[in-house]
């Protein structure tokens, strides 16, 4: 089988981390053939070019086919997997709402090129920021796409609080599961270890014998870290996180089409679950379940984990509330 992909933002730094390992086939598997399809402004082109010679040159055994476009209903044609990361950055002296103006018409023109171009199946993973107010606007824009098809990448944060958490807890990283992400993959989101797990065994205890006081740790220290990562990256590296990003996507998009053994994180439309507005793209503890997204439900939520929740949801919908404003949605 082929699968058809269109990542959108190509040329840019994390569409360079991304496309070596979806050609080498970290994302499908090792039996699927990929077929690319690199979206660029006229501006990125030459960077997606030069990244479609060295695709070239990795002489990968999986890759049919690379094309370089700036005409999204060329790059969206017949594409089963969509990654919009390409996205406009916040520049000097512009507000919030100029940013959301600003990705507003991009992603929206990007929804409906996708509804008109895309095979039937398409699912599509907003990288770009703000990632979930822009993949609801796409969603918005995509006639006759199922809404559900439309999700945010929340998985980077969710892996940033793995890390910590083992770190602290001096365990590997993949035996410290269960730690979603609750609401927006901004500084208010909610990374939440009250059902986490190290080696099946509950991290609260575990976490009390090292850190003493959890409650004060988790407000001051934890949530902190995870929620202002990207800013620390910056800050050692002098650059903004690509591979790890990158990383993270593969993991969304892997999971969403092969499906998890237990929790993870993404940004998925809500249905009115634990309160959260009908119809926003909100981060959720989830799996995946032949191919499509389901949110886990039932889980109990502390007083004060509620209220990080409604924080971060809030932020969401004055989003929303801007972009309708705008006349966007
Ligand atoms: P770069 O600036 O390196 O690349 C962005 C690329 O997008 C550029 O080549 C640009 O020409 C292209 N582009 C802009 N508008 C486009 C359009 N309308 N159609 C197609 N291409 C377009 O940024 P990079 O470091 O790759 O980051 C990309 C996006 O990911 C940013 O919005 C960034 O904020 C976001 N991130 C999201 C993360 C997440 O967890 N959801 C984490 C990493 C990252 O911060």
């Amino acid at each position: 089988m082929t699968t058809t992909i269109t990542i959108t933002g190509a040329g840019g730094q994390i569409g360079y981390a991304l496309l070596f390992r979806i050609a080498a086939g970290d994302m499908l598997g090792p039996d699927e053939k990929v077929r690319l399809r690199l979206l660029e402004i006229p501006q990125g082109l030459g960077a997606a070019e030069g990244a479609a010679l060295e695709l070239q040159d990795g002489a990968f055994g999986l890759l049919e086919h690379v094309e370089v476009t700036d005409d999204p209903a060329v790059g969206f044609e017949g594409c089963d997997l969509a990654l919009l990361v390409g996205a406009r950055p916040r520049g000097p002296g512009m507000e919030r709402a100029d940013l959301l103006a600003a990705n507003a018409g991009i992603f929206g023109p990007q929804g409906a090129a996708i509804a008109a171009n895309a095979a039937s199946g398409v699912r599509v993973t907003v990288v770009g920021n703000p990632a979930n107010t822009n993949a609801l606007i796409a969603a918005a824009s995509a006639d006759g796409v199922p809404s559900e098809r439309f999700t945010a990448l929340t998985r980077l944060d969710e892996n940033r609080a793995r890390a910590q958490l083992a770190q602290v807890l001096g365990a590997r990283v993949g035996s410290v599961q269960r730690v979603p992400i609750w609401g927006n993959h901004s500084a208010t989101q909610f990374p939440d270890v009250s059902h986490a797990t190290v080696d099946g065994r509950p991290v609260s205890e575990a976490l009390a014998a090292i850190v003493g006081d959890v409650p004060e740790w988790l407000e001051n220290t934890f949530i902190p870290r995870v929620a202002k990562r990207g800013a620390e990256i910056i800050e050692v590296r002098g650059s903004s996180s690509v591979a790890s990003a990158a990383s993270a996507t593969i993991d969304h998009v892997r999971d969403w089409v092969r499906g998890t053994e237990d929790w993870t994180s993404a940004g998925v439309v809500s249905r009115g679950e634990y309160g959260v507005p009908e119809g926003l793209i909100s981060s959720f503890p989830v799996r995946s379940v032949a191919g499509e997204w389901q949110i886990v439900e039932g889980l109990e939520l502390s007083e004060w984990a509620r209220a990080r929740v409604d924080a971060s949801v809030a932020e969401l919908v004055e989003e929303r509330e801007a972009v309708r404003a705008l006349g966007m949605l």
